[in-house]
């Protein structure tokens, strides 16, 4: 792995303002793959035109590849051209050439999962963002579109089918000696010009599930997906979930899908998710496959938000693609955007929003306020993977989400036709996007580009005042943006936040909902009418990604608990409740529990509540969560009185858990939102019960896991089994391992669940599951199934003595050396070091320090751990 020594210290800083539009264009490309696991053959042929008047050479990106030839116009010119570093540069006389260059590479010793490699005895691509590079010298960034047509040739019985984007439009055999199971070809042309990040191709023996889709306008499409052929079963929901996306976009959007054929390549070894390549997806098989017996209701949940995903990216990112990576959430904010309201419209609208705010909670505030912040449109990197993160999907995704709730749907959608029109077929920028929002709607959306340009999340202090004579109330709203790297003043920002009153003592909601933008500093709202105390609800719905500091009592919260009208209102002063709880617990000792069971006694018994809103209300706030609200996070105390709330609200309505727990036992297995809900909500009411202390919790989870019909109730008993420390915890370990051993999707869970375990021994077992003959670093899912996990189990990542920063920081360098990009993920919870005590902020320090010190650490891992440092 020669470019991957060779990367590390102080790579170039690439900026934003340093864009400049492309010297040369490829407005034809053809390819060429003689295919083999050991040794492939990549022949590129480029039709390039200058742009504009210069003389610049041609510079075709490489990296790692050298050449075997070049031919400038057909002809070997070996004067006029050379190797730039990684690059190959060309000296070029004309407006207009034909280049070919020619490549040799080894997929099956491509640890790095980017380019082309091999996967389970496959051959796949993965180009998105720098990976085109790998394979064939180019001009690869995103601004320079290409028609490709792609020709590749394979052994026939290894692998039988050969795809690439766009239609067939030629096959056979190449039996050139007439000799029998020999290769043969296949040629896809793409009508639609693309960057090379969307360039797809696949060489694999696998079986396809196929459908069809016929779109609005009568056209019809064929889907496939394509799996191994004991997966095939496990196929349907993925298909499901593509014809549904593909009705939605039509209807929510209109827009339709634009080729004859769909497909969707499932593989095993991922850097993470799936890829939306032009009419050609590839997917990490755990977003693909699903069955009762193997996937929980959040697999499943996890498939068809992922199908969608990439389904919407055929317009927003394909059609309209970015014009350099500082561009990224142009397609991937919008795209989040658009697939969670398509989950949203599937099944419960509340439940969805309430879990992509614990997420954008999890993973972007914590980013937001640690050493790796920065806007949603970032203004440089040093490699653009590590800005794949949680602010430009999903903050990106909620400044859509404020455009859509500033606008209104009608302007909104407007906007986005707007848009389409505009930009199809050409590559755009962030601010193409909002001018085309402004000027279908008329709105000036001036002040609100700085969600774009600031990072930070804004705090909102909400103080309301109640004038009973007068029957006036007044809120006052102060915001403050917290400094963050390289930003230390901020401007205000727009803030959307949807606000009601209620009636303390009539339980009614004053007048209707408010939607107030909070521009300033500060404002002032005054309500007429209030004869009675008012409870306030704000950012309803969760209309601005902010954190509102409000002084609302216990009372007020268990209140709006029970009777707000807005559900993410409620769930949100639940949680708001529990936080509260929680940080008087561990900052100031006081552990009042009651007004927490009074308001869980409420809900969990309250009639109109749905299974699924019950399990969500009552899940305890993270302890990474309770962490973000303290000044030090201290891991110890808040675990314990995590875990002593836990405990009490288990003894205090054992009653109620033991109801609940009975009355969503199901009689068979059904994927509606009722029977997910009410598996949610038993497994939850299990944890309860087995925090009781009562004698039958562990026997009781036991069986939960051995009858289990499911994923989903199995790994919720397994889950809670895996926490304690009973016999019946080895029994589920073992049988699960046999049970399992050959799923490895599966097995992921089987890794995880131990990983996440609070039992004191976790790092002992953490360091056996290493060891484990079914682990491997090769494979990202069952990297992150260890590795990842436990660094994101707070309480054993940050035992004291820092051997879970030991252990993070071994790995860490081991993955570097295979696949940096997937090692530079995991860094960022090392580098939370600044939230934490003296002696953990040392440990934690040092490990970094001894990366950083690490002789060939990739650009990857430099620009991660350098930052994290500060
Ligand atoms: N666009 C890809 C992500 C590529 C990540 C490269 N590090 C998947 C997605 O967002 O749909
Ligand atoms: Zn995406």
């Amino acid at each position: 792995m020669l470019d991957v020594q060779a990367a590390a210290a102080n790579p170039p800083v690439i900026r934003r303002e340093d864009y400049r539009k492309p010297d040369w264009l490829m407005p034809d490309v053809f390819l060429d793959f003689a295919l083999d696991p050991a040794r492939t053959i990549v022949t590129g042929r480029l039709d390039v035109t200058r742009n504009g008047d210069h003389g610049r050479p041609l510079r075709l990106h490489g990296d790692g590849i050298t050449p075997l030839r070049v031919l400038i116009d057909g002809e070997s010119q070996a004067d006029a051209w050379r190797m730039d570093g990684p690059d190959l540069v060309i000296d070029l006389p004309r407006d207009a050439h034909v280049v070919e260059t020619q490549v040799a590479l080894c997929p099956e010793a491509n640890s790095q999962l980017m380019g082309l490699y091999a996967s389970g005895g496959n051959l796949c691509t993965q180009c998105e963002p720098e990976g085109f590079r790998r394979m064939v010298f180019f001009i690869d960034r995103p601004d320079v579109l290409s028609r490709y047509t792609v020709r590749m040739d394979a052994d026939k019985a290894r692998f039988p089918v050969l795809l690439s984007n766009g239609d067939l439009t030629g096959s056979g055999d190449l039996d050139a000696n007439g000799k029998e199971g020999g290769r043969h070809w296949a040629e896809w042309t793409d009508p639609f010009p693309k960057p090379s990040y969307l360039f797809a191709l696949v060489a694999a023996n696998l079986a396809v599930n196929v459908d069809h889709f016929t779109t609005r306008s009568g056209k019809a499409v064929k889907l496939a997906i394509w799996v191994a052929e004991s997966d095939l079963p496990k196929t349907g929901h993925a298909m499901a979930a593509l014809k549904a996306s593909m009705a939605w976009d039509e209807k929510v959007y209109g827009l339709e899908y634009d080729l004859g054929e769909y497909n969707i390549v499932a593989v095993h070894d991922f850097n993470f998710g799936a890829m939306e390549n032009k009419s050609l997806n590839v997917f990490n098989s755990r977003y693909i496959l699903a069955d009762p017996d193997t996937a929980t209701d959040i697999d499943y949940d996890g498939v068809s938000g992922v199908v969608a995903h990439e389904y919407f990216h055929n317009w927003s990112g394909n059609r309209v693609t970015c014009r350099d990576w500082f561009q990224l959430s142009l397609k991937e904010g919008f795209t989040v955007f658009r697939d969670q309201s398509f989950t949203a419209d599937q099944g419960s609208a509340a439940v969805k929003r309430i879990e992509d705010v614990r997420l954008l909670r999890a993973a972007q505030f914590q980013e937001d306020a640690g050493p790796l912040a920065h806007p949603i449109r970032p203004e440089s990197y040093m490699e653009v993977s590590n800005f794949y993160t949680a602010t430009v999907y999903n903050k990106g995704a909620e400044i859509i989400r404020m455009l859509h709730t500033i606008l209104g749907p009608q302007k909104f959608r407007a906007g986005s036709d707007l848009y389409f029109a505009r930009h199809d077929g050409t590559a755009a920028t962030c601010e193409d996007f909002v001018v085309a929002m402004e000027d279908a709607s008329g709105i000036d959306l001036t002040q609100f580009r700085l969600w774009y340009s600031q990072a930070g999340t804004p705090r909102v202090r909400a103080t309301l005042s109640h004038e009973p004579a007068g029957g006036r109330a007044l809120l006052t709203l102060e915001q403050t943006v917290p400094p963050t790297p390289g930003q230390p003043e901020k401007k205000p920002m727009p803030l959307p936040l949807r606000i009601a009153l209620f009636g303390e003592r009539s339980q009614r909601k004053f007048e209707e909902e408010r939607l107030v933008i909070l521009d300033g500093d500060r404002c002032e709202i005054l309500f007429e009418g209030i004869a009675e105390r008012p409870v306030l609800s704000i950012n309803r719905g969760f209309s601005a990604p902010v954190v509102i500091d409000s002084d609302r009592s216990a009372a007020d919260l268990a209140f709006l608990s029970a009777h707000d009208d807005d559900p993410f209102a409620r769930y949100e002063a639940m949680q708001q409740l529990m936080v509260d709880t929680l940080i008087g617990a561990v900052t100031a000792g006081r552990a009042d529990h009651g007004p927490v069971i009074d308001a869980a006694r409420n809900a969990l018994t309250d009639p109109r509540l749905d299974s699924a809103f019950i399990g969500e209300t009552m899940l305890l706030p993270s302890e990474a969560f309770i962490g973000d609200q303290m000044a030090v996070v201290d891991p110890v105390a808040i675990h314990k009185a995590r875990e002593a709330l836990r405990r009490d609200l288990g003894e205090a309505l054992e009653d109620e858990w033991r109801d609940a727990y009975e009355r969503t036992r199901a009689n068979r297995f059904e994927l509606s939102p009722q029977a997910k809900g009410a598996r949610r909500l038993r497994s939850i009411a299990l944890g309860f019960i087995m925090a009781s202390g009562a004698e039958d919790g562990p026997q009781l989870a036991l069986r939960q896991f051995m009858d289990a019909d499911n994923m989903t109730d199995r790994q919720g008993a397994f889950g809670i089994l895996a926490n304690s420390m009973t016999p019946e915890r080895d029994v589920a370990v073992a049988a699960f391992y046999d049970r399992f051993r050959d799923n490895g999707l599966v097995m992921d869970k089987w890794f995880s669940t131990q990983a996440f375990s609070i039992r004191p021994d976790t790092l002992d077992r953490v360091e056996e599951l290493v060891r484990h003959p079914d682990f491997t670093l090769s494979n990202p899912n069952r990297l992150r199934s260890v590795v990842g996990a436990m660094s994101g189990n707070q309480l054993i990542f940050h035992e004291a003595g820092g051997r879970g920063y030991r252990f993070l920081a071994d790995m860490l360098l081991k993955v570097d050396a295979l696949n940096p990009q997937t090692a530079a993920k995991l860094v960022p919870p090392l580098g939370r070091w600044r939230r934490f005590d003296e002696g953990r902020a040392a440990l934690m320090k040092a490990e970094l320090q001894r990366l950083l010190d690490a002789p060939g650490l990739s650009k990857d891992m430099f620009e991660q751990v350098s930052k994290s440092l500060g």
